[in-house]
């Protein structure tokens, strides 16, 4: 409400300035000043000078921008492919800046040379073949490398061998949520479908299925170290994407089929936590939050927990109200811890077996209710922050 109204001011006081300037022209009609629309030659070098002041303009501006939010930018991949992405990545940067150097400064130095001047009269000029072709073909040259590069570069990432050995997770979508599913001991996930939903079967699993019997849903994800994780995603509702950042996967979610993506986790957390850049980035929040704390506190409010960084796995579409919030942890363990934390789960068929075992349906669902009334709760802790 406050902004609309700054907005508003805004807006009258620049028609103010406008009618005000107006009126001060009509003061003016009686003396010498030149007042035709036309151009005349000091004109004509005042803009031809402000041109080389809108190139200083975006050069400036270009390197504030890279100095002080450069630092920001995803640092080290914690995947094996990540280096190829950000080698992609790295090589277009280069390019455009490149290009962008040399013809902003042509662009802005011929609208100098060229200014209107009383003396000079424009050349006729059609068209000059030779010209013509350097400028189509460089480009066109430099844009099929780095199309080529970059089909090579996602062929090799999105190509999952059948025969090699993976680890086979689902990725479940839903406003706002994420959910896994392992596979179990077969590495085959049961078949699943919407219209099974029903008490802890969330995901609709098909509980007849031979290959559902060892599938274990969890709502952390955790991974091994060093092993191609291969991610089957669906979406209950909406589309939405899974975005790893740090792993730099993204692929969508889409409602009525599975999209897929594999990738091999080169960092445990705790290494990844390690790492000095990591350790520089968390001191750095840090000390934000302890300067907002100081202000909480004096407030009488709660101070903000120090930060620790987790992997995440985020939802990267606008799906919702409560979209920002849709992430779930992603740990990165050693082969080992992972094994054993995979071993202290209990298959969905179980769990739904020991659901059915508690007296009645009518108590499994303000069950229910209260995780979501938990949920709710988190959301709006979060929001409150
Ligand atoms: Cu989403």
């Amino acid at each position: 409400m406050t902004s609309l109204l700054v907005i508003i001011v805004l807006v009258l006081l620049a028609v103010a300035v406008w009618q005000l300037t107006k009126i001060f022209d009509l003061t003016q009609v009686a003396s010498t000043s030149d007042n035709s629309q036309i151009a005349t030659d000091d004109d004509n070098n005042v803009q031809g000078y402000l041109m080389f002041g809108f190139l200083a303009f975006i050069y400036i501006f270009t390197i504030y921008g890279v100095y002080t939010w450069g630092p920001l930018v995803l640092h080290t991949p914690a995947s094996e492919h990540g280096a190829l992405i950000d080698n992609l990545m790295n090589i277009t940067w280069v390019l455009i800046f490149t290009v962008q150097a040399i013809t902003q400064v042509l662009l802005h130095y011929f609208a100098f040379k060229y200014r209107g001047n009383k003396d000079k009269r424009a050349l006729y000029f059609a068209d000059n073949n030779k010209l013509e072709a350097i400028w189509s073909v460089i480009p066109a040259v430099v844009l099929a490398g780095l199309i080529l590069y970059g089909l090579y570069a996602w062929t090799n990432i999105m190509f999952i061998d059948e025969d090699e050995d993976t680890v086979v997770v689902e990725l479940y979508a839903q406003q706002f949520k994420w959910t896994a599913r392992y596979a179990g001991a077969d590495n085959v996930l049961g078949k699943a479908n919407v219209r099974l939903i029903e008490g802890v079967n969330t995901l609709g699993v098909d509980l007849s299925d031979p290959y559902a019997q060892d599938d274990i849903v969890v709502s952390e994800l955790h991974i091994p170290k060093g092993k191609k994780i291969h991610f089957k995603m669906r979406s209950q509702d909406v589309l939405h994407s899974a975005y790893f950042p740090y792993f730099r996967a993204q692929m969508n979610c889409v409602p009525g089929m599975v999209t897929e993506f594999a990738f091999t986790p080169i960092y445990t957390t705790a290494e990844y936590q390690a790492l000095p850049f990591m350790i520089e980035k968390v001191a750095n929040i840090n000390a934000i939050r302890a300067k907002k704390s100081l202000e909480l506190v004096a407030k009488g409010e709660t101070g903000l927990d120090p930060y620790t960084f987790d992997y995440l796995l985020l939802c990267n579409k606008i799906c919702g109200a409560s979209h920002y919030n849709m992430q779930m942890k992603v740990v990165v363990d050693t082969p080992e811890d992972y094994k054993k934390w995979l071993s202290e789960k209990t298959t969905l068929v179980s769990e739904v077996k020991a659901s059915k075992a508690e007296p009645a349906a009518p108590d499994a669902a303000p069950g229910k209710d209260s995780t979501l009334t938990k949920d709710t709760a988190a959301v709006a802790k979060i929001a409150m922050k």
